[in-house]
């Protein structure tokens, strides 16, 4: 009777579009595990290591029920030797050692903690630790040269570093919507990215807008910002005009994922309402009036809008799986403009997400069900 102890082998399909993935995760120690390999990879150049970690942990993210044991992984895409090797040690002794060394690790601490000032990217982090700057502390005393952002990222560390929350995000929405009405009537706002994910906290906060009149957002996102500024609401802004042109662009060189919308990435000054702050706010000074928060806006016309939804929504893994399912089982080019089907040789059209995911011979999956 022993023997025939009941042990689910798991199994799920290989694309992550192809699953539903909530945010109740019932394998966090393995995901966990896992993503910080993927995060140390993607720290350190090694894009193609960073994205199979990050799938293994989606495909473990997507099973109903904790794992056991490693015979029950049969099933289960994505998974190669180094991942599931991390899997075992955690399963048999609770941890891994090559993950709890990382964690401990002077460069990977470094690497986080330098990358986590807005601004700084991988290699900016890894030229500094190579100059022995290691620290917040050693870079404000050494003084490389910082540019516009990475001097706004340092200023508000802290507050840039501590999660946004959903309160924090309705608040900045009220801010976005009012500035939105006021410059361009009937414009839609749109909350993107992982809150729309049904996320409860997140890093940033991301909005989408639009108008339902094709063309009259064209020039929005200059007037937006200026109304914010113009109320106090930005400390910082770096806007990118719009560079997506279909016919220029066409199938052959694809737009590549993103990036192409007028986009302004900002930091925005929060009033802190009573109450509302979440755990740590005010710092050493005391309660403090206003918290810092990173805000991305996106500018898209109306026939792209269901195409943008869709490509910022996320997951990034989600997207990056929409993507490739496109091109490897479709013979279609998907980006956060439009699809492109090279088989009919045709763009198609779509004014829901529901219609792209149909295009794509997939099952709709909501957004809160993208959480791989
Ligand atoms: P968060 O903010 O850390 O809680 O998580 P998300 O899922 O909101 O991630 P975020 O804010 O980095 O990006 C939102 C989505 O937008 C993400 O799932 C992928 C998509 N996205 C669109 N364009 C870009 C881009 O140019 N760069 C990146 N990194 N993501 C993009
Ligand atoms: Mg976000």
């Amino acid at each position: 009777e022993q023997q025939t102890e009941e042990v689910e082998v798991f199994s799920t399909p290989s694309y992550a579009c192809q699953r539903r993935t909530t945010l109740d995760n019932h394998n966090a120690v393995l995901t966990d595990a896992l993503s910080l390999l993927a995060e140390n990879a993607e720290l350190s150049g090694e894009d193609g290591r960073g994205v199979a970690f990050r799938r293994a942990a989606a495909a473990l993210k997507a099973l109903p029920l904790p794992v056991t044991r490693l015979t029950q992984l049969g099933g289960v895409p994505c998974l190669g030797g180094h991942s599931l090797r991390v899997i075992k040690d955690v399963l048999e002794s609770g941890a891994s050692p090559e993950v709890e060394a990382l964690r401990r690790s002077e460069r990977f601490k470094a690497l986080k903690v330098l990358t986590g000032i807005f601004g700084v990217g991988v290699k900016t982090a890894g030229r500094w630790i190579g100059e022995g700057i290691l620290t917040l502390r050693q870079l404000r005393d050494s003084g490389p040269t910082l540019n516009r952002a990475q001097r706004a990222g340092l200023r508000h560390y802290d507050d840039l570093n501590r999660p946004v929350g959903r309160a924090e995000a309705a608040a900045v929405a009220a801010v976005v919507e009012a500035a939105a009405g006021s410059v361009l009537p009937g414009a839609r706002v749109t909350l993107i990215g992982g809150f729309r994910r049904g996320k409860q906290t997140g890093h940033d906060v991301d909005f989408l807008i639009t108008h339902p009149e094709e063309g009259r957002e064209a020039g929005l996102m200059p007037k937006l910002v200026s109304w914010l500024d113009s109320q106090g609401f930005l400390l910082y802004q770096k806007t990118n005009s719009n560079s997506y042109l279909e016919a220029a662009e066409g199938p052959a060189r694809p737009a590549s994922n993103m990036d192409r919308f007028e986009r302004c990435f900002s930091v925005f000054k929060l009033p802190e309402e009573a109450g509302r702050g979440g755990a740590g706010a005010g710092g050493e000074g005391g309660p403090r009036p206003w918290r810092a928060v990173r805000v991305d806006l996106v500018v898209s016309p109306v026939s792209q809008f269901a195409f943008a939804l869709l490509g910022w929504t996320g997951s990034k893994l989600f997207e990056r799986e929409l993507r490739r399912w496109a091109g490897h089982e479709m013979n279609m080019c998907l980006s956060s403009h439009a699809l492109y089907d090279h088989r009919q040789s045709r763009y198609l059209r779509a004014s829901s997400e529901e219609e792209i995911f149909a295009h794509l011979g997939l099952e709709y999956i909501p957004p809160s069900e993208r959480n791989a």
